[in-house]
């Protein structure tokens, strides 16, 4: 792999336009990748435990922050708040009943009580208002991306696009159970993940980066949505809406479709690897791209200006030459077909 890594930067250096030849070279190469991933998923992280209560166990800044302020804050808030309501109901009920309390108040006003009553949920609004506030403004002031991987919504699976590694191309499919493949066809393992959100391919992104994802679709909304990065926005055709995730924790992490897309929306899953950096550079070798810091800063094409706009070129070229090696990519259509027909 570090041959590759080495093979494709010079070719790189010299000129961009060759840049997808070695690549094509580099992924058939590499095209005998095992089955089996490199890091198996965990059963504690990123995973929806069965029986477990409450969010799933965070693993970004803003993740901790927005589980906290649920956790801590609302959730007490709320808590204190119906405890409050439901002493103050049965008290009234019990103290002014008809047999304790045959001669009912006449009284219609009190100022003390209207201005405590206005005042005090003001109050409370304001008191969530400003962690949620803050929140917000942390979630969309994110710190310049280290990496930035485009995310493509399609009926019914992902595409993942790596702009600013030469503009290879992921097709990400869920992977089916032993029993619903043909014999030789790839199945899911427990090392691939759970049932329903184990993909072929997955999002591989290095730990402690800032990644920027730039998501959109092909065809209707989708949501691309990640529950341990607190993460989920719309994917919608036409339009490209921004997040971001910066996970200390190598590990993976699964997600899911989240907007009704059609008729195999709940077949769409998510899994974003997340692993060392020198892991990632060397995955993103074996998948024929590069890494920005090994072109040459005097590039023309280099990736400064608009990495998605550099990235056009091989990012049109790679993924039909890679589809050989690629089964996912070549059984799309008739998955597709398939499931269009079942349903
Ligand atoms: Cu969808």
């Amino acid at each position: 792999m570090a041959l590759a890594a080495a093979a494709m930067t010079t070719s790189a250096a010299a000129a961009a336009p060759a840049v997808a030849p070695t690549a094509i070279e580099a992924t058939a190469n590499t095209s005998a990748t095992p089955a089996t991933p490199a890091v198996a998923a965990d059963a504690q992280f990123g995973v929806p435990r069965p029986g477990a209560l409450g969010i799933q166990e965070q693993v970004t800044e803003i993740g901790r922050e927005a589980a906290t302020f649920h956790n801590v804050w609302l959730l007490t808030l709320c808590a204190v708040i119906s405890l409050f309501v439901l002493a103050l109901l049965a008290y009234t009920m019990v103290r002014y009943r008809r047999g304790a309390n045959p001669t009912p108040s006449r009284t219609s006003h009190n100022t003390f009580i209207e201005v405590v009553w206005t005042l005090v949920p003001v109050l409370i609004l304001v008191a969530i208002a400003i962690p949620s506030i803050r929140l917000l403004q942390h979630q969309y002031s994110p710190p310049a991306a280290d990496l930035t991987v485009k995310v493509i919504g399609n009926q019914w699976y992902w595409t993942y696009q790596y702009p600013d590694n030469g503009g290879f191309e992921l097709v990400s499919n869920m992977l089916k159970e032993q029993s619903d493949v043909k014999p030789g066809e790839r199945f899911r393992t427990d090392a691939d993940g759970p049932k329903m959100l184990a993909v072929d391919e997955r999002i591989v992104i290095p730990a402690g980066k800032v990644v920027k994802f730039l998501v959109t679709s092909n065809d209707v909304i989708h949501a691309f949505a990640v529950p341990a990065f607190w993460t989920k926005i719309d994917a919608n055709p036409g339009r490209i809406n921004e997040t971001w995730a910066k996970v200390d924790r190598p590990g993976v992490y699964f997600g899911q479709c989240s907007e009704l897309c059609g008729a195999r929306h709940g077949y769409m899953p998510i899994a974003v690897e997340v692993v060392p950096e020198a892991q990632f550079a060397a995955w993103v070798a074996s998948k024929g791209g590069t890494m920005p810091g090994s072109r040459p800063a005097a590039t023309p094409d280099s990736t400064g200006a608009s990495p998605v706009s550099t990235a056009a070129v091989p990012a049109a070229a790679q993924p039909q030459a890679a589809a050989p090696a690629d089964n996912a990519a070549v059984e799309q259509p008739a998955t597709n077909q398939a499931a269009t027909a079942q349903n």
